[in-house]
């Protein structure tokens, strides 16, 4: 749980190539994995964060790299415990993170979806990746829950026994506030499931970097998040909106 430098990472790690990339020396690997880590530094841009949105986009543009055909999404603060727990994509989409130090190593609800997911890029893509209206803290996780539901396919998960992680401590992220809406938009989940997501999601890529340990993608999107963000009625009244679009 300490926190290592930077330098002492990649003198470590020296299997790993340029830009994060590693395969096995011995073997070829079966499948094509990439880890999609939404990450936004506390003294980043003046927007409110978005999960779903990032996950889509780091989708995106890793595809733009290789060919991968497994997608891990990966909060960046949860540290794996037990390497059972294969990163790697089965059948069907597959919690990850069901057993969370912080949640007492139980899973909070039957339809818990977040801290770390496997889903490969056909099932991705029949989805529709997240959605990208969830700004703030929450939702968006059910969303993809409900989203896998509607779309016909089961959300399948290792045991509590396994599929256990650890989470960093960290404090409240300023502008990622509790998403007020998050309830009104599930309620759309189904609706929205066609319109919002990898096929609609637009943004920028301001600078993306092949560093020694990952790949770095700063990212700008197009989407406004202001008004979801602020305070309840103005996001309610956006939400409301929302809902008779969809
Ligand atoms: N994240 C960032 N920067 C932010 C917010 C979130 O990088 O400012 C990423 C990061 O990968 C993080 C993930 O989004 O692990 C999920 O956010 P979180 O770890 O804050 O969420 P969690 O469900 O909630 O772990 C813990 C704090 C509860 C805050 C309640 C709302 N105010
Ligand atoms: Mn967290």
């Amino acid at each position: 749980m300490s926190v290592l430098s930077w330098a002492s990472l990649e003198q470590t790690l020296t299997y790993l190539e340029i830009g994060g990339h590693f395969r096995p020396a011995g073997c070829v690997a079966r499948t094509k994995v990439a880890i999609v880590v939404p990450y936004r530094n506390r003294e980043a841009p003046n927007i409110t964060f978005n999960r779903g949105l990032l996950m889509n986009i780091g989708y995106q543009e890793a595809l733009r790299d290789y060919d991968y055909q497994c997608f891990i999404f990966h909060d960046v603060d949860l540290l794996p415990e037990d390497d059972r727990n294969l990163y790697s994509c089965e059948q069907s989409p597959r919690h990850m993170s069901v057993a969370i130090d912080k949640h007492n190593y139980t899973l909070p609800y039957e339809a818990y979806f977040g801290g770390v997911s496997a889903i490969s890029r056909r099932h991705f893509q029949k989805i529709n990746g997240f959605s990208n209206v969830f700004f703030g803290w929450g939702g968006e996780d059910d969303d993809m829950y409900l989203r896998i539901v509607y779309t016909g396919l089961d959300v399948t998960r290792n045991s509590a026994t396994v599929a256990r992680y650890k989470m960093l401590r960290h404090a409240e992220d300023k502008l990622n506030e509790l998403n007020a809406v998050r309830f009104r938009l599930l309620n759309t989940a189904r609706r929205r499931r066609l319109q919002d997501g990898i096929r609609n999601v637009k943004y920028t890529v301001l600078k993306k970097e092949y560093r020694q340990l990952y790949t770095w993608i700063l990212t700008s999107p197009h989407t406004s998040g202001a008004m979801f963000s602020v305070n309840g009625r103005e996001g309610l009244r956006m939400s409301q909106r929302k809902n008779k679009h969809f």
